[in-house]
């Protein structure tokens, strides 16, 4: 068949919206069609050409929802007419990184995902006879798509598909970091560096954890009250203190009879490796945790003192947010569809997909939180 995409044929050019032709499911595939899907910061990076496994051309996207319109052989977990979220991080419950409880990195199709192809090691998608690669396992930047079927959740078809394609990506990485990777306490203290996309999904998780103190931290001063509106209790511009922002939050966070500050749990969703560090720094001695969520370009490096280490902090980071797709994401747009958490508000932006790079435009430029496409 064909279908509308926009394709990215270099890296650091604008996308180019062409038909290109789509190959139907094969065994274990489905069809979806795509109805809306969220332009992240990742797809933007990947565009960049600073992503090591980025390739050219390819069809980007991977916050997407729709419809399942063809299923292949052998399918049996979702049927046509079902309302799914492509997963970029799938839910075999097989492998043994399902199997081991421990991780939400299924391992069943990583290896072919990062080639940019189907499990099967080939493309379904391809432009004047030639191959383009998929990206993520997603490619949500065409109207059709086609994906595994441990790849796509199911979900409530009331669910307004201009919404929830945030859950593919934004709103589970950053309240499930708090919820399923941090494991945030009640009455906590918490620095959120970044608030973006990803940033305000901590935030609102983080109000959802009761964390007491929420800090968030950003070099743009429009950020503060996009962090109040989800729970964020104290703005900090790192620009605009006296001293370093490691020193400001320890002080901040000072409390009990040995006034030894810092903060209980800190994320980063910059991708910003100094970032990071400062992050982990401000953390509490003995037992804070920093959860890296930023995607760093190919070459950076993080580091610090590993007597930061040894005194007690951790350093973690996250993909999509620890949750397991197929399980999880139907039960996050639940909480969507009953007020438990909030998404309309960061959905600045809609646009026709002729009109996507305009999106990637207002993400650089911090006008937007999330651009949507709408098919
Ligand atoms: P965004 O562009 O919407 O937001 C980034 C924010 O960081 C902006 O508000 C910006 O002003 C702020 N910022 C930039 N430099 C800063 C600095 N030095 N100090 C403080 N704030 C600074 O991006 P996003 O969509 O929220 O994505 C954030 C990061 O998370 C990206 O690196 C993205 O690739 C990554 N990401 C990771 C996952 C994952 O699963 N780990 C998932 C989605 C996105
Ligand atoms: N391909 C990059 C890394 C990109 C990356 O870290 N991706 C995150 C999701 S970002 C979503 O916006 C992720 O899920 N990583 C785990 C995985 O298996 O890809 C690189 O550096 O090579
Ligand atoms: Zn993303």
């Amino acid at each position: 068949m064909k279908t509308r995409a926009a394709v990215a044929f270099e890296a650091g050019k604008p996308l180019e919206i062409v038909e290109v032709d789509l190959e139907g499911p094969k065994a274990g595939e489905v069809l979806v069609e795509i109805k809306a899907t969220g332009i992240c910061h990742t797809d933007d990076f990947t565009l960049s050409g600073a992503d090591p496994e980025g390739l050219f051309p390819s069809i980007l996207g991977h916050e997407g929802a729709g419809v399942v319109v063809e299923v292949g052989p052998g399918v049996t977990s979702v049927k046509v007419g079902d309302h799914v979220i492509p997963l970029y991080t799938p839910e075999c419950r097989e492998c043994p990184s399902c199997l081991s409880r421990k991780t939400n990195l299924c391992t069943a199709i990583r290896s072919t995902q990062g080639q940019g192809l189907m499990p099967d090691g080939t493309s379904r998608f391809s432009y004047k006879g030639k191959p383009i690669f998929h990206y993520m396992g997603c490619s949500t930047f065409s109207n059709y798509t086609v994906m595994p079927e441990i790849a796509v959740a199911k979900i409530d078809p009331d669910a307004p598909f201009d919404k929830i394609c945030y859950v593919g990506c934004g709103v589970t990485t950053g309240v499930g970091a708090v919820i399923n990777t941090a494991k945030v306490d009640q009455g906590s203290t918490a620095a959120v560096f970044g608030l973006g996309g990803i940033g305000l999904n901590v935030i609102q998780g983080l109000r959802m954890a009761g964390a007491d103190m929420i800090i968030g931290v950003d070099i743009n001063n429009d950020k503060k009250e996009w962090g109040e509106r989800f729970g964020m209790t104290h703005f900090v511009n790192p620009r605009e203190i006296d001293g370093d922002i490691v020193s400001h939050l320890v002080n901040m966070t000072k409390r009990g009879a040995d006034q030894i500050g810092g903060v209980d749990y800190t994320f980063d969703c910059t991708g910003n490796v100094t970032v990071m560090r400062q992050a982990l720094e401000a953390s509490h001695r003995g037992w804070g945790k920093s959860v890296v969520i930023g995607v760093a370009a190919a070459g950076q490096e993080i580091s610090t003192r590993p007597f930061q280490l040894v005194t007690g902090r951790q350093w973690m980071g996250t993909a999509f947010g620890g949750a397991r797709g197929r399980t999880d994401v139907p039960k996050i747009v639940d909480w969507y569809m009953s007020g438990k958490i909030e998404i309309d508000p960061m959905i600045t932006h809609t646009m026709r997909l002729e009109d996507i790079n305009k999106g990637f435009e207002l993400m650089r430029s911090g006008e937007s939180i999330r651009s949507v496409v709408l098919f």
